[in-house]
């Protein structure tokens, strides 16, 4: 028989819906119109992200799971965890990856997932539990740019945060995050960071703007998303997908373009939102990385610099960092 996973919830029931009114509140009335990026991932979003990362233009996945492989002992004998934290769970087979170089090296006891759902949390920690028996697993129901002083676990501890999804924050609130983690850390406790590299602009294009046109449909499902939770009523296939690479930040920045203007009603935040034809609600800022600009953000964050991996082609950086 299997045991339940233990899991901690940080986060009151309605924790999610207020915070998408706020943020659709806040966005949709500011000039130019935008949304978090969080948003796109209800069930339908997170299938479409698996189906992205499965994408021959859409390399990231594929190049951090290289590193991972390759490195995962290394990983191991450098910090000797007890326990792996890891931010976002959502990857469940890169995750395997880092278990397996832990657990193999003997000394990885707890397993501490902290997604902000509920739902994809207990099935992760589940299947995690069933594939590793000996593995205490302790989920954290939480964000993780709010409840990070919550986590459990035996130390040292190593928080993984891969995919890139440090990319979503904006440089400000990047700062903020990176000094949040050192802070929850003791001293001696490490970060495993996944960053997106620099590159020619039509790779990065690519990859954002795929010729399936599943990038697309997930950029598009944010609005489904706001019909469901907030009976918006936007007219989805009114809105175009565009990635466009932004040389002055070193981020991609997807829209959705108006194809005509329109009139939307969002009746729980009570608001009509007016579009012009052709204009444009940004959704997702992802930035990316020289070698030297995280070291100068992590060094800032009073971090120790620990390792620097990429994959064969240059084209993603796995780091790690010590408190
Ligand atoms: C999950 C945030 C790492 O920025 O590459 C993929 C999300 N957006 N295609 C990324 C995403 C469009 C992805 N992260």
């Amino acid at each position: 028989t299997l045991i339940d996973p233990e899991i901690d919830i940080h986060l009151t029931p309605d924790y999610a819906a207020r915070a998408l009114r706020a943020d659709a509140r806040a966005g949709l009335t500011a000039e130019p119109k935008w949304l978090a990026p969080k948003w796109f991932y209800d069930a339908r979003g997170s299938e479409l992200f698996e189906q992205i990362t499965r994408l021959p233009e859409y390399y990231p996945t594929r190049a951090e799971r290289e590193i991972l492989k390759a490195r995962s002992r290394e990983i191991a004998e450098l910090t000797g965890a007890h326990t792996l934290v890891e931010l976002g769970s959502g990857s469940s087979e890169k995750t395997r990856l880092l278990l397996d170089g832990l657990r193999d090296h003997g000394t990885l006891t707890t397993f501490v997932p902290l997604d902000v759902s509920e739902s994809a949390l207990r099935d992760a920690a589940a299947a995690i539990t069933a594939d590793y028996p000996s593995m205490v697993v302790h989920g954290v129901v939480g964000d993780f740019t709010a409840h990070l002083d919550k986590l459990p676990g035996e130390a040292p501890r190593v928080v993984a945060f891969l995919g890139g999804t440090i990319g979503n924050l904006l440089p400000d609130e990047r700062g903020d995050f990176f000094e949040s983690v050192r802070e929850v850390l003791e001293p001696g406790e490490w970060l495993l960071l996944g960053t997106d590299l620099v590159k020619d602009p039509a790779t990065l294009v690519a990859a954002y703007d795929d010729s399936a046109g599943v990038t697309a449909e997930f950029n598009r499902n944010v609005l489904r998303v706001l019909n469901r939770q907030l009976g918006a009523d936007f007219d989805v296939d009114a809105f175009s997908h565009v990635a466009i690479w932004d040389a002055d930040n070193e981020w991609i920045e997807m829209h959705l373009r108006a194809d005509r203007a329109m009139r939307v009603l969002i009746p729980e935040i009570r608001l009509e939102v007016n579009f012009a034809e052709g204009e444009e609600l940004s959704t997702e800022v992802s930035a990316k990385f020289h070698r030297h600009g995280v070291e100068a953000e992590l060094d800032k964050a009073g971090f120790t610099s620990g390792a620097w991996w990429t994959d064969s082609q240059d084209r993603f950086a796995l780091s790690l960092w010590q408190a």
